[in-house]
């Protein structure tokens, strides 16, 4: 069953990429850059298999409702929600939370690692929306349909009887554009909050907000698409180039674009508006770093060369530090007798050590790639404190919340038990 739903995965983010590249043209060109760079320097990277076929995307639900709809359409495609993100907590407040969709197993990783960040509108949050608003936004949510008809049904059924192909068709069309008109009034009302707001509430249903492929040199084809003409977002986002291993995840994109979208006027005429809301991401991805390891990276506050002084310059004496995530791997050394500790092994010879992947996010990241890509910045919010509830009320709609630190240290400690 396993081996089903992993192929289902990869064909969902390749059905996806084409869709996203046909909706969002300069798509294709992002992916042409980023597979011209990996054939350049791809070739030994550890996670080479997978640069090819490695994307993530974004979506945005309305409704924790919506967002209890996604997890069981997730499900089936074998991604677990992991994490927990609140956008509202930076400096440019996006009124959303949000977690990402993954396989969690180096097995399911290593056949398609596909995953969806996945955001939800805290329409009920007052520091963003009046009482009024609030109230219209859930009333329009709960009159939507995310899903087409039969997907929920489908997803009802076990594995085994649920038909693979149709699950695939039905599941692009959930993130495919809507054509429908929205009205113009309200796409504007939501607008003066934030550009977010009016993007995931102003129509009928979600949409793929992004793609982003995987590319072993972010600086590269950061100067690379802004040669060939394409404007890039100002700042690489993440942890800065430092002269030690990759750390866990550098991401940028081009500007979103401009996009036409038909409108109804408020006199009942059709017309059209123009939305700055998709783009391209493409991101790096290094060693995961313990929360230890992961404040000194925030502390360093992207100045390489306090990174420098903070982390070790080699991915064994980060993970002794207790830095990073490693896996233990037998070299075929023989095991002297009295000699147990990992370390003592690893410097015996017997065992190496192997980095283990970062799969999650980093909400300042995120913050940025939201901010980075709005037509204006919404309005002013005064209060950024964190809010705890909805965090509940997010493991709530999902089922359960995966926290990313205990699948590491899982990995890192399975991997000594099978040597
Ligand atoms: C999500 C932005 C965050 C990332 O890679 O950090 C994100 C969105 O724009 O909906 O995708
Ligand atoms: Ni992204």
């Amino acid at each position: 069953m396993e081996t089903k739903t992993n192929a289902l995965r990869a064909e969902l983010a390749a059905r996806l990429s084409a869709m996203y590249a046909d909706e969002v043209p300069k798509y294709g060109h992002l992916v042409d850059a980023t597979n011209r760079i990996n054939a350049e320097q791809g070739d030994g990277h550890r996670d080479q298999m997978r640069l090819g076929g490695e994307r993530h995307g974004a979506v945005r639900v309305a409704s924790f409702d919506e967002m209890s709809q996604i997890a069981k359409l997730f499900r089936a495609f074998g991604m677990e929600p992991v994490g927990y993100y609140d956008l509202r907590t930076s400096a440019k407040p996006i009124p959303v939370v949000s977690t990402a969709f993954r396989p969690i197993t180096q097995a399911a990783l290593d056949a398609s690692p596909f995953r969806m960040f996945t955001s939800v509108l805290v329409a009920d949050d007052e520091r963003f929306f009046s009482p009024e608003l609030t109230s219209e936004i859930e009333r329009r949510s709960a009159e939507r349909q995310l899903f087409p008809e039969g997907l929920d049904q489908l997803l009802d059924q076990s594995e085994a009887e649920r038909d693979g192909k149709k699950l695939l068709d039905l599941a692009v069309e959930v993130f495919h554009l809507d054509p429908t008109p929205f009205e113009n009034a309200w796409h504007e009302e939501l607008d003066a909050v934030s550009p977010v707001a009016s993007d995931i509430a102003a129509g009928r249903s979600t949409h793929l907000n992004h793609l982003t492929p995987r590319v072993v040199d972010i600086d590269a084809l950061h100067q690379l698409m802004t040669n060939e003409g394409v404007e890039m977002i100002e700042h690489i986002q993440g942890p800065p180039k430092w002269s030690g291993p990759d750390v866990l995840l550098r991401q940028t994109s081009f500007r979103a674009l401009d996009e036409t979208r038909n409108v109804i006027d408020s006199d009942g005429s059709p017309g059209e508006r123009t939305v700055r809301v998709r783009f391209g991401e493409v991101e790096q991805r290094g060693i995961a770093l313990t929360p230890q390891g992961r404040a000194k990276v925030d502390n360093a506050s992207g100045d390489p060369s306090a990174l420098d002084d903070a982390l070790a310059h080699n991915v064994e004496d980060l993970a002794r530090a207790g830095d990073a995530y490693v896996r233990f791997a037998q070299t075929g050394t023989s095991h002297p007798n009295g000699l147990n500790e990992p370390w003592d092994l690893v410097e015996a010879g017997v065992l190496a050590v192997v980095p283990i992947t970062y799969e999650d996010f980093l909400p300042a990241s995120a913050a940025g790639i939201f901010a980075s890509n709005l037509a204006h910045d919404g309005a002013e919010v005064g209060d950024n404190s964190v809010r705890l509830a909805d965090a509940e009320r997010l493991r709530e709609a999902v089922g359960k919340l995966h926290d990313p630190y205990a699948l590491y240290e899982a990995e890192q400690t399975a991997s000594l038990q099978t040597t």
